[in-house]
């Protein structure tokens, strides 16, 4: 480990000490309720940095008994007061912008520049867009008609109550903040569960919004196991909403759970995007956005462009090209300086991701580099190097399910009309992306690909202002945007006489 990575970590020592106390509830952190702990590896080296908290059903009670005491203090704040707290909140985050980066690289093994500029910058960004919503949610007055009488109605938009966030591994604090702020300008009050391998942040999350001032209970966070901590939130009675980013069968068991107490829910799932590289596009920034689009964070991202769709007139000139980066790509330490590229999240995900590429070259396609474990001093680690596939069937397993790792395959198309159809031939929709100078054809395409978000001549774009969510199976229900900020609230029509 170099000194500068070594450096790194003394400066978050005094969060990584406080981690087993690492569930806040009413503004206090603390212990599980039986006192046990979760060790959180560093996934470049293996070593363990901390110990989180376990938390339980009994946890989760407390937590949710916190937020429904609280909601009271949260909602008679005027929608000013709330405002402030929450652009308060991000103020905090950018004044702690180092320490944030260094937990989340140090938690997730991303390079330090992504957690600085992506995760810690876009969700300082994100409490400030919902900052600003505060003072905006109205509702509206109805020309209603009634039979008889005369009547005015209007609409109130309402908190929900106590909603429940459960956040994945691959963007903690940044999935952690765009569910936060939506749900807490709404007026409702909150149980946070992180993911159990990137807890962290959160912590250090929470505790800033301490010391913006919000209220005791309005936040509380409880760390664990999904099936343990995860599962008693999914299942409380007195929580009206789950928003959930994670995987597929988590995403499925969530609405079982869901039914016995009618929850609301978000769910943002898996994808297998499709980005399309047309024969008038710049293929120089095509070949960057396929890059960007399959390696950022590791691969582990929902909407990675993971199928790329290559018109066959310029298939092999993009693929060397691809190939010639992917190669250069420096892996390493996410704190050591020249890193482009981290481990993976953990030996289980790599393991997953190894079987794979196992499959892929079982089932014929070509490995044209990558997919194997580099050596020498990142051995410890959970690293993988960049893979791509060519020759790659439209029925292979690496074509159709989410691998979640560096794993790019590459399929040619001949035209237009068949590209979308194999674009849409999936049981995803998350995203997709295309690349073409002809801007009717660009729009045409955009409007017949089914995915949540389209993506022309760029990929991997976020902004709190523009919803992000799935098609199909990729799940239902938008984080981020205006309709984020909707979910979180529920309408009633108030009706008055006037006779
Ligand atoms: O996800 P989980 P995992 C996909 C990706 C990845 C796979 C498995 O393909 O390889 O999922 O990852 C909590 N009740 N994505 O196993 O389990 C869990 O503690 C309530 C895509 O890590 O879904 C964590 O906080 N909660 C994805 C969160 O759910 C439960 C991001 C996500 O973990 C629970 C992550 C339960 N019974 C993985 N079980 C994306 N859409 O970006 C687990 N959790």
């Amino acid at each position: 480990m170099t000194s500068a990575v070594s450096d790194a970590i003394d400066g978050v020592r005094d969060v990584l000490s406080r981690a087993t106390e690492s569930i806040v509830i009413a503004g206090k952190p603390g212990p599980a309720a039986d006192g046990r702990l979760i060790e959180t590896h560093d996934p470049a080296t293996g070593e363990v940095v901390a110990s989180i908290a376990a938390g339980g059903a009994a946890d989760v009670e407390r937590a949710v008994s916190a937020a429904s005491r609280a909601a009271g203090s949260w909602q008679v704040l005027s929608a000013a007061g709330r405002a402030r707290a929450l652009f308060d909140v991000a103020a905090l985050i950018e004044e702690h912008a180092d320490e944030l980066a260094t937990l989340e690289t140090l938690d997730n093994g991303k390079p330090l520049t992504e957690s600085m500029f992506l995760d810690v910058g876009i969700a300082a960004e994100i409490w400030r867009y919902y900052a600003g919503w505060c003072t905006k949610i109205g509702g509206q007055t109805l020309p209603v008609s009634p039979p008889v009488g005369n009547s005015f109605a209007y609409t109130r938009r309402e908190p929900l109550g106590v909603v429940g966030l459960i956040v994945p591994w691959n963007f903690p604090l940044l999935i952690a903040s765009w569910k936060l702020a939506p749900a807490l300008a709404a007026g409702n009050t909150v149980v946070l569960k992180p993911s159990e391998l990137t807890s962290l942040s959160a912590l250090r999350l929470v505790e800033l919004i301490t010391e913006a001032g919000l209220p005791p209970g309005v936040v509380n966070l409880v760390t664990g196991y999904g099936h343990e901590a995860g599962q008693a939130l999914i299942e409380h009675p007195d929580v009206a909403k789950i928003s959930f980013t994670g995987s597929t069968a988590t995403g499925q068991r969530i609405v079982t759970a869901s039914a016995a107490s009618l929850k609301k829910l978000t769910l943002e799932l898996g994808g297998k995007s499709a980005n399309i590289v047309f024969p008038d596009a710049d293929l120089e920034g095509a070949a960057q956005g396929a890059l960007t689009g399959i390696f950022l964070n590791q691969g582990q991202v929902c909407c990675a462009g993971s199928r790329l769709f290559v018109h066959r007139s310029v298939h092999d000139d993009l693929l060397t090209e691809l190939e010639t980066a992917a190669r250069a790509i420096q892996l390493g330490h996410g704190l050591a300086d020249g890193t482009e590229m981290g481990p993976l999240i953990s030996g289980g995900q790599r393991d997953r991701v190894e079987g794979f590429v196992r499959s892929g070259s079982d089932q014929g396609a070509t490995l044209v580099c990558g997919g194997d474990r580099p050596g020498g001093e990142l051995a410890s680690g959970n690293f993988l190097n960049p893979a791509i596939f060519s020759d790659v069937r439209d029925d292979m397993r690496i074509a159709r399910e989410e691998i979640f790792g560096p794993v790019l395959t590459v399929l040619p198309f001949d035209d237009e009309a068949e590209v979308v159809r194999r674009a849409n031939d999936s049981e995803y929709g998350l995203a997709a992306g295309l690349w073409t100078s002809d801007v009717t054809r660009a729009h045409r395409v955009a409007h017949q690909l089914q995915a949540g978000t389209v993506w022309i001549n760029q990929y991997n774009m976020l902004d709190p202002a523009a919803p992000f969510g799935g098609y199909k199976a990729s799940g239902y229900g938008r984080d981020l945007g205006e309709e984020s900020l909707l979910g979180f609230t529920q309408t009633k029509s108030v009706w008055v006489s006037l006779d």
